[in-house]
């Protein structure tokens, strides 16, 4: 078969092998930086079964399911998610699989878009599970291949661990367009798969031995690249193509070698390498995980050398040039002045909900209809989505933030400490990740609290992938488990909005029982993608507009902008949604252009 080429993120590159390695079954739950994935295992393999799970506990246990009846299964998320996924995670090392299973873990090193930094390459030491690591977009793509051969050769789980810029960065991939998904049979050994306490602990025995066997076969997964003296750098991951970059920069000769399997790290891959070394400096992204297992095969065979890592490379954040010459230059006694790069300092663009963001008329919504029961001062417990932008003033309404589906447990705290009724702000797609066991939990306790699911038929964040929420009705979901007090309203509709705000806090406080109430509008960019011809766009009165600053204030769509003397006007991004000509208390905004073919359909989707 003849190599092909193509330029591709690592994202995509990690998509193709799968599809190239015969998978048959990939699932994922949308989240920075592994999206791409999943996205790009459809384009690749018309043919393999790809889905969004609700969640990436689902995800994980459907590629399970898939590895275990003997297909090839591939679930992937980013590293918060995995925590998610992470029960059926440390199961699947147990039992092991039939046919392979590759965990992809995209790690946001940085928190580009994300609430914390973990270093999932621990998930491999605690579930004992190898951990391969690619240093760059072709080994991303080979790595991926070598992921499912380990898997099936083990019949065990592997995980694929990357950093944002492995996924997200371009380069030509060569690679060889074989393709044919490989499925899997109804397989009954209820003595692997069913983890009672009695098959549990035969599966811990063959777990640790398969552990050994995979540490033993990972030994030939390294590059030992010799270059004189008594010092070797031990690396992986993304550090690798910094530090080849900043050893030659910095005319430095040295031992370097890099390991593809981070976790375990084999004896022997070390050992090979040791004799006649007084000095090692172990250089990787995040956390000192290959220095704990590297320094931990020095001591247990008697090495006595000079070790470095994590004193002269910073745990925090994403490796930069910067930070591993600097560290290179303290481990060779150089002098380091300045930095690598000059970078130019960008110009500081705060986030912002986009025009026509039905988030924000909820939020205009909300703190007008507390105010009228005197609850502006609520504590918000909010969530994870394009709604945790209402933490920024004006609105100020997500006072917590957390982990996804945080909003509803949160608040149920906050309501035993303080006897106070907060408020839970919840995203449609959050909602069925995680918020729906809150629901269960306030009507099992009796929560006293109102529940804003903010239903904007779309999982926004990440890219607009779709959401639960236009298959299942959130309203009949929270009946059935028990609200009693269930109303939808349309956010643009500031009136309604408000009332219905109102009436919710009034039932709570009344009955302290919790109501949901659901604010319904498509996202706009989802509807500006389904119209095809030009949008209407509002426009200000100069003759009624007193100034008043309600509408670039309060209201704050980025399209609405003071002139000079405080009235208001509308530019050139405006895209006609209407929602700020009810906000204008002067009536001054009304809306020009014809409204396209299909408008009002898709904001009502
Ligand atoms: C466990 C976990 N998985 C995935 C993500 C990435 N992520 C953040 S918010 C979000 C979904 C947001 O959708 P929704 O709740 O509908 O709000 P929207 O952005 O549409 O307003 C996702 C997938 C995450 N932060 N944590």
């Amino acid at each position: 078969m003849m190599p092909k080429a193509k330029f591709m993120i690592g994202n995509e590159a990690i998509a193709a092998a799968a599809v190239h390695a015969g998978v048959s079954v990939a699932a994922g739950y949308p989240g920075t930086p592994s999206t791409e994935i999943i996205e790009n295992v459809r384009k690749f393999g018309p043919d393999v079964y790809v889905e969004w799970s609700v969640n990436e506990k689902i995800a994980f246990e459907t590629a399970y399911g898939a590895a275990m009846s003997g297909g090839t299964g591939l679930v992937a998320v980013k590293h918060v998610g995995l925590n998610v996924a992470s029960d059926p995670m440390f199961s699947s090392s147990y039992t092991g699989i039939t046919g392979s299973l590759v965990i992809v873990s995209a790690d946001d090193s940085s928190m580009w878009s994300s609430q914390n930094e973990q270093d999932n390459r621990f998930y491999g030491l605690h579930a004992l599970i190898p951990v391969l690591e690619p240093y760059d977009v072709q080994s991303a793509y080979d790595l991926t291949l070598k992921a499912f051969e380990v898997s099936r050769l083990f019949h065990h789980p592997v995980i694929l661990r990357t950093t944002t810029r492995i996924g997200h960065v371009r380069s030509n991939v060569i690679y060889e367009d074989h393709h044919e998904p490989l499925r899997g049979k109804v397989i009954k050994d209820p003595n692997t798969y069913v983890l009672a306490p009695e098959n549990a602990r035969s599966d811990r025995k063959k777990q640790l031995e398969r552990w050994r066997e995979i540490s033993d076969y990972l030994s030939s997964l390294c590059s030992y690249e010799p270059d004189g003296g008594d010092s070797i750098i031990i690396t992986g991951g993304i550090s690798y193509s910094y530090l080849k970059e900043a050893l030659e920069d910095a005319g430095i000769h040295t031992n370097v070698l890099r390991l593809d399997a981070t976790v375990p790290i084999p004896e022997s891959a070390i050992l090979n390498h040791i004799n006649g070394i007084r000095r090692v400096l172990v250089v990787e992204e995040n956390d000192p995980v290959m220095e704990m297992q590297v320094a931990d095969i020095l001591l247990r065979n008697g090495k006595a050398v000079e070790f470095h890592g994590k004193d002269l490379i910073p745990i925090e954040g994403e490796m930069t040039f910067e930070k591993l010459k600097a560290g290179l230059f303290a481990f060779f006694g150089m002098k380091y002045s300045g930095s690598y790069f000059q970078d130019e300092p960008l110009t500081p663009r705060p986030p912002a909900l986009c025009p026509g963001c039905p988030h924000r008329s909820s939020f205009f919504d909300i703190k007008k209809g507390l105010s009228r029961v005197s609850m502006q001062n609520s504590f918000f417990s909010g969530d994870i989505g394009c709604y945790t932008l209402g933490a920024l003033p004006p609105f100020r309404e997500q006072d917590s933030a957390t982990n996804m589906g945080s909003s509803l447990g949160i608040s149920n705290g906050v309501f035993r400490s303080t006897d106070q009724v907060p408020v839970a702000v919840i995203g449609d797609s959050t909602f069925f990740h995680s918020g729906i066991e809150g629901v269960a939990n306030a009507v099992y306790n009796n929560t006293a609290e109102i529940i804003v699911v903010l239903d904007n038929r779309s999982t926004a964040m990440t890219g607009q992938q779709p959401s639960p929420s236009t298959a299942i009705d959130i309203g009949n979901v929270c009946r059935a488990m028990g609200i009693e007090y269930v109303e939808t309203f349309d956010p643009f509709d500031v009136d309604a909005g408000e009332k219905a705000v109102q009436q919710a806090a009034e039932y709570v406080k009344k009955t302290l029982k919790p109501a949901v109430i659901i604010a319904k509008r498509a996202c706009a960019l989802e509807v500006l993608e389904k119209v095809d011809s030009e949008t209407p766009k509002a426009y200000v009165d100069p003759n009624r507009c007193t100034g008043c600053t309600i509408c670039y204030d309060f209201f704050t769509c980025p399209s609405i902008l003071p002139l000079s003397n405080k009235k208001a006007t509308i530019d050139d991004s405006c895209i006609g949604c209407g929602a700020c000509v009810e906000v204008c208390p002067f009536s001054a905004i009304s809306i020009k252009g014809e409204k396209p073919a299909g408008w009002e359909e898709a904001w009502n989707a």
